[in-house]
């Protein structure tokens, strides 16, 4: 039997969930430490180089990167795949879920959610409204242009069975609900149809954990995964002062 899987991340991260809807469909029973990369002490850095979420330990193996931990639980773990078993089909997959990871995540995540929620409530700075104004008129569009013109009318990217791709590119979408920013079904008709009906995967829970979690203080969080089928660890990784990854935007 493999040993207790520990998930260091709190599901309000996509990463997190993309994570945690693999393990869903799996089955992979996993405890997590609910943490905020921010809020990480010493032991986060030992485990996290990068000083960011999700990490995946199993007994004496650490694992960072969410995508590098999907592969590894794909390649471990028995049950529904996680990618398509087309060669061509799973290589776009791939792609789609680096473009989800990278140029979605840095607009939606670092220039939209980091501006607009993290930097005036977390870490106690100033909105740049200029830079928020740009990602959200141009940079954004753009965007979801793009993921329209690759989403299908039904079912998911890749046909039936929903896949990493789909977890991808559709979690960051449910944290921009917080900063009153919605993917249109007039605009981008497709792209929302694929986000409503990813809702019915195993994601849709952990998107309305995540979002339970955006309305929570930090002291609650802990408590609130048993409410979405979760299990909490019984130790934290969680320290007293706020710090930034070597990698964070300003
Ligand atoms: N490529 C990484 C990105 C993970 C990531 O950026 N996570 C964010 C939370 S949503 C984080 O920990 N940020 C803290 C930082 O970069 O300092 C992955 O796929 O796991």
């Amino acid at each position: 039997m493999s040993p207790a899987v520990t998930l260091i991340g709190s599901p309000v991260s996509p990463y997190v969930r993309k994570v945690l809807a693999c393990c869903a469909i799996k089955g992979v029973e996993v405890k997590v430490d609910p943490i905020s990369p921010f809020l990480g002490d010493d032991g986060f850095s030992k485990i996290s180089p990068l000083r960011r979420i999700p990490v995946w330990i199993e007994g004496d193996f650490t694992l960072c990167d969410s995508s590098a931990i999907v592969q590894y639980i794909e390649e471990t773990r028995s049950g529904p795949a996680l990618w398509p078993a087309d060669p061509k089909a799973r290589a776009q997959a791939r792609w789609l879920e680096e473009y989800g990871d990278t140029r979605l995540f840095d607009v939606l995540g670092w220039k939209l959610f980091f501006q607009m929620a993290l930097k005036p409530h977390f870490f106690g700075g100033e909105t740049d409204q200029a830079a928020v104004a740009h990602a959200r008129d141009v940079e954004l569009p753009e965007i979801l242009d793009y993921l329209e013109s690759v989403s299908p009318q039904e079912g998911f990217l890749f046909g039936e069975a929903v896949c990493v791709a789909d977890f991808a590119v559709t979690a960051a979408c449910m944290n921009l609900e917080t900063i009153r920013v919605r993917v249109t079904a007039d605009r981008w008709p497709r792209f929302a149809g694929l986000i409503a009906r990813v809702q019915d995967t195993p994601l849709g829970n952990l998107n309305r954990l995540a979002g339970r979690l955006m309305r929570a203080p930090l002291e609650q969080h802990r408590d609130l995964l048993p409410e979405f089928g979760l299990a909490a660890t019984e130790t934290t990784l969680l320290g007293r002062e706020v710090r930034r990854g070597p990698m964070t935007a300003n």
